[in-house]
């Protein structure tokens, strides 16, 4: 069962209405071409309009494999990897994002229900490891606590029950990053949490559908635990500040 979440937000909502919204995978690579080889074939390029890899200056044949796959490659533009997705997205001109990590993390079976459940016109979709029967194999004990701890936080800003506010796999609205508060709140790797929270406070419509996270294939983590959680606790706090307080810290 699927859990659907706070009000549309009309305005918005109508700009979408009546043209066929456009759709761009966004695949982040740093040294990741083992992951790509292992799910790029098995992408449907029908579901969506255009892929671009976002590449962080991979020196693995990344980028080399990427175009010989015939996908378009950019380069980001500042580092990390919240940036690098930021900054590309918004010189864009599709109306909805999907953020896909081609290092196994993400199953190309799911896209076709979460590019339905965008052209279904909710705002943003989540495919989350702990709705339902759906399991992360990817998860430690300290990665999993720190989901479940997040998850819980996001709950009265996004008002739903959230399950999953870290994933990175999901499809949202591009012009969310147009928003001005967006990069107000972006400071450090928490982008996709955010994107959570900021559909909570301007009441876009959201839904979590469930979906297994299998284990990375080949090459490495590239994040920290530490530094990614004391991030996100910062901006959850000036979320908080911002939702209940009226203040814009
Ligand atoms: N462009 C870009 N891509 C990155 C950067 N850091 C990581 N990535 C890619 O973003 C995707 C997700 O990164 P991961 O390091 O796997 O993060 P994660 O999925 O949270 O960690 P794992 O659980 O180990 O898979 C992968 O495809 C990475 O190659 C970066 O700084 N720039
Ligand atoms: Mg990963």
């Amino acid at each position: 069962m699927s859990v659907e979440v706070s009000e549309p937000q009309a305005k918005l909502a109508q700009e979408i209405k009546g043209k066929r919204p456009s759709i761009v995978l966004l695949l982040p690579t740093y040294n990741e071409v083992q992951g790509l080889e292992a799910t790029v074939p098995f992408i449907d390029r029908t579901l969506i309009d255009d892929i671009i890899v976002i590449d962080g200056r991979s020196n693995d044949g990344t980028v080399e494999y990427a175009f010989e796959a015939g996908l378009t490659v950019a380069s980001q533009l500042r580092p990390g990897l919240a940036f690098g997705i930021f900054d590309i997205a918004r010189s864009l001109t599709h109306d909805y994002i999907i953020e896909f990590s081609p290092d196994g993390n993400c199953r190309v079976e799911q896209l076709p229900e979460l590019v339905a459940k965008l052209r279904e016109g909710y705002d943003m979709v989540v495919v989350s490891r702990y709705l339902d029967n759906a399991v992360s194999e990817d998860d430690t004990v300290v990665s999993g606590c720190g989901n479940w701890m997040f998850s819980r936080l996001m709950r009265p800003l996004a008002k739903f029950p959230v399950t999953d506010t870290l994933n990175i796999y999901r499809g949202y609205r591009r012009d969310i990053f147009l928003d001005p508060d967006f990069e107000f709140y972006l400071k450090g790797p928490v982008l996709e949490p955010l994107v959570t929270g900021m559909c909570g406070l301007r009441g876009l419509r959201a839904i979590e559908i469930p979906g297994d996270e299998p284990l990375r294939i080949g090459g490495e983590t590239k994040r920290s635990i530490v530094y990614n959680g004391s991030l996100c606790l910062l901006m959850v706090v000036r979320l908080y500040l911002r939702k209940f307080l009226g203040l814009r810290l």
